[in-house]
């Protein structure tokens, strides 16, 4: 890890924190990460090439790995769009639903299976558009899951159209004069919501969200996690904002960790404040739905489930 040192410190990880594949000369093989791949049945990817959705899946599968939780243990629900196709490529228990119902079917798959890691993967679009009410009611209950969503601020899918997300001036499809409406910040509404532990990264902090994704994985209650992305073929076609790489680069340029920006004065936020504020925002203790029920059906029944 040594000479990888200053990827760490860009993180603010400790190298143990930091998970990576061992570099072999069969490391595909050898890599238990990378055995969690579907590969001789789903690939190539449906994705772009330089599309950040892979970097949150690499992300995932190393926290699920940090976690030492079997295959069998979790479960990967989605909806419909670029990132909903993730569990496709996964060798998890996967459900890939409609288009904004992967909460209603996580949901009740954490209600049957109250041990399973569930974890509903979502874009901006699936979680906030559609599956907007199924997001502030999951963060309500409380109920365990893990709700992974990648915000590129576009319809990616479907060609471009604007999303809850998608910020004011931007232009989609929908928006071709840009987009009036002001977007929805998810972490935010998260935690007004009801939320236990809710977190944001970039694609381009890749070991960042690694670390997030493991902590509201354990988490017992709602847990958030946005992952910041980009969609260079849509929203950065109309925008402007040049290739995969050059988009990535703005993310790593326009983001402070929340350490950093809760040392600045107000005047420095106000000139700051376009950028992505990146880290925990919320991690506290509440009983978790289906203990909660749980607790309630001893209560009445003198049982267990
Ligand atoms: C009920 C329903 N309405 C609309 C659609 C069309 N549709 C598919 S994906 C999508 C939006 C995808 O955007 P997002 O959730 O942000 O995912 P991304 O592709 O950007 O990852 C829409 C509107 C659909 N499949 N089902
Ligand atoms: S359309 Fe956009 S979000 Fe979808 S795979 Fe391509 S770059 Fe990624
Ligand atoms: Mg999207």
């Amino acid at each position: 890890m040594g000479e990888h040192q200053h990827i760490l410190e860009a993180a603010n990880l400790q190298p143990h924190e930091a998970l990576s594949p061992p570099i072999q000369s069969n490391w595909f093989d050898r890599s238990e990460t990378l055995q969690k791949l579907r590969r001789n049945k789903k690939f190539p990817t449906i994705w772009c090439s330089g599309c950040g959705i892979g970097v949150v899946m690499g992300a995932l599968l190393r926290a699920i790995d940090h976690l030492g939780l079997k295959n069998d243990q979790v479960a990967l629900v989605s909806g419909i769009g670029c990132t909903s196709r993730m569990p496709v490529y996964l060798d998890y228990n996967t459900l890939h639903t409609t288009h904004g119902r992967a909460l209603a079917f996580a949901t009740g798959l954490k209600i049957a299976r109250p041990a399973m890691k569930v974890i509903a993967i979502m874009g901006d679009g699936d979680a906030l558009a559609i599956g907007g009410n199924h997001f502030i009611h999951a963060a309500r209950r409380n109920i365990g899951i893990t709700a992974l969503v990648v915000n590129n601020s576009i319809y990616g899918m479907t060609g471009g159209q604007y999303s809850p997300t998608t910020p004011i001036g931007g232009k989609a499809t929908t928006a071709p004069y840009g987009n009036i409406e002001p977007p929805f910040p998810i972490c935010e509404l998260a935690i007004a919501a009801g939320a236990t532990y809710v977190a944001r990264s970039t694609v381009y902090h890749a070991l960042e969200l690694d670390k997030f994704l493991t902590e509201a994985i354990a988490k017992d209650g709602f847990s958030v996690v946005e992952a910041v992305s980009y969609c260079h073929t849509t929203y950065g076609r109309l925008n402007r904002l040049g290739t995969a790489a050059d988009m990535m680069r703005a993310l790593k340029e326009n983001s402070i960790s929340k350490t950093a920006w809760d040392k600045l004065s107000e005047e420095e936020k106000a000139a700051n404040g376009h950028k992505i504020v990146r880290g925990v925002f919320h991690n506290i203790e509440r009983l978790e739905y289906t203990k909660a029920y749980d607790k309630l059906i001893g209560f009445v029944q003198g049982g267990v489930r």
